[in-house]
């Protein structure tokens, strides 16, 4: 799976109609009325959030994105037909910011929630309009207003359940892989997820949660060091955070303080999300007891796949998939 998760676009929107000039007409009429119609206003460029999208593939198919303009004005006091509204398909959680000066204009939330980013010219007044009593033959029309036009720039946080979070070679793509049918990318070497995927793993008969899995954190990753950091806000809307300490790691306590310290580095919604602390890689172990004072909540192997069923089952009680059966 490819994501895209940041994208920039330009989008016009349509600008108004021009307001005409024209003077009634009819047999045996000789000075007609103004009778020239104002113009369409021009369509706005709208974002509209859909459910049914996980990437921000689809809007780039172009770089620029416009709105139809308004029709000019008519005689008759017609006024012209306005300009067709474009809307662009997003996925929820997609955050619209404006490129000029980074200012974020909106962050669509919700299934089919709407926003215009580009709102259309008004159309231009005709010349029926500016009829006095002293002027009864106006030959003052309006040009219809050009519509906005803006350099978007569009972010998309992965929405998912669980985020997965770890030192590099820690072990979260092979987990993903295991509960998952995501193919992340899997090496023996730290560093070998460059992008975040997700996977969704089914729970119980019809339920099911999303996993993501970002790059490893290495330290220092929230100065910008490392690689991970780019992709913290990816799990900043996860509800639930796996932490995975390498079990052949030394001191796991101070592997631990290392990754709960970019956590709360990065942002607060990111420290505020629960955890749970695993051991991964436990078939590594010597003996099946851990000597350590270090508190963590289970230990798991994605080759063995000693813990993986209470791992789901837990992550599924934390996030309240789990529904009580009453007798
Ligand atoms: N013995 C053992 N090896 C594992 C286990 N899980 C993963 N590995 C191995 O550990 C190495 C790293 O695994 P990855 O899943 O790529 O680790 P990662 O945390 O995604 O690494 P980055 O993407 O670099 O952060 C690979 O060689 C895996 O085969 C496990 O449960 N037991
Ligand atoms: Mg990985």
């Amino acid at each position: 799976m490819r994501f895209i998760d940041e994208v920039e676009i330009r989008v016009r929107a349509g600008k108004g109609g021009n307001g005409i000039v024209s003077f009634h007409r009819a047999p045996f009429v000789s000075k007609g009325g103004p009778d020239g119609g104002d113009g369409g206003s021009g369509g706005n460029v709208v974002f509209r959030a859909s459910a049914q999208l996980s990437t921000l593939e689809d809007v780039t198919l172009h770089r620029f994105y416009r709105a139809e303009n308004g029709r000019p004005g008519q005689g008759g006091k017609k006024s012209g037909r306005s300009g067709r509204d474009i809307t662009l398909k997003v996925p929820v959680g997609t955050l619209v910011l404006d490129v000029k000066n980074d200012r974020l204009l909106v962050d669509l939330t919700t299934d089919k929630q709407e926003f215009v980013v580009a709102r259309g010219g008004i159309g231009g007044r005709g010349n029926s309009r500016f009829a006095t009593p002293r002027n009864r033959t106006p030959r003052r029309c309006d040009p219809g207003l050009a519509g906005e036009e803006r350099k978007i720039r569009m972010e998309l946080k992965l929405i998912a359940d669980v985020g997965l979070v770890g030192k590099p070679n820690a072990g979260k793509s092979t987990l993903l892989s295991v509960l998952t049918r995501a193919k992340p990318r899997i090496d023996a070497y730290p560093f070998s997820t460059l992008k975040p995927s997700l996977g969704i793993v089914p729970y119980g008969v019809y339920q099911r949660f999303v996993m993501a899995d970002i790059p490893g954190l290495a330290e220092g990753a929230r100065h910008g060091r490392g690689l991970g950091h780019q992709f913290l806000r990816h799990i900043q809307r996860t509800r639930l955070l796996i932490i995975m300490i390498e079990a052949t790691e030394e001191n796991y306590q101070e592997a631990f303080n290392q990754l709960i310290e970019e956590l709360d580095g990065f942002s607060d919604e990111l420290s505020d999300i629960p955890r749970i602390v695993v051991i991964s890689k436990s078939d590594l172990l010597e003996s099946d007891k851990l000597k350590t004072d270090f508190s963590f909540e289970m230990k798991i192997s994605s080759i063995s796949g000693e813990g993986l069923e209470k791992l789901v089952e837990t992550i599924a009680e934390r996030l309240n998939l789990v529904q009580e059966v009453r007798s």
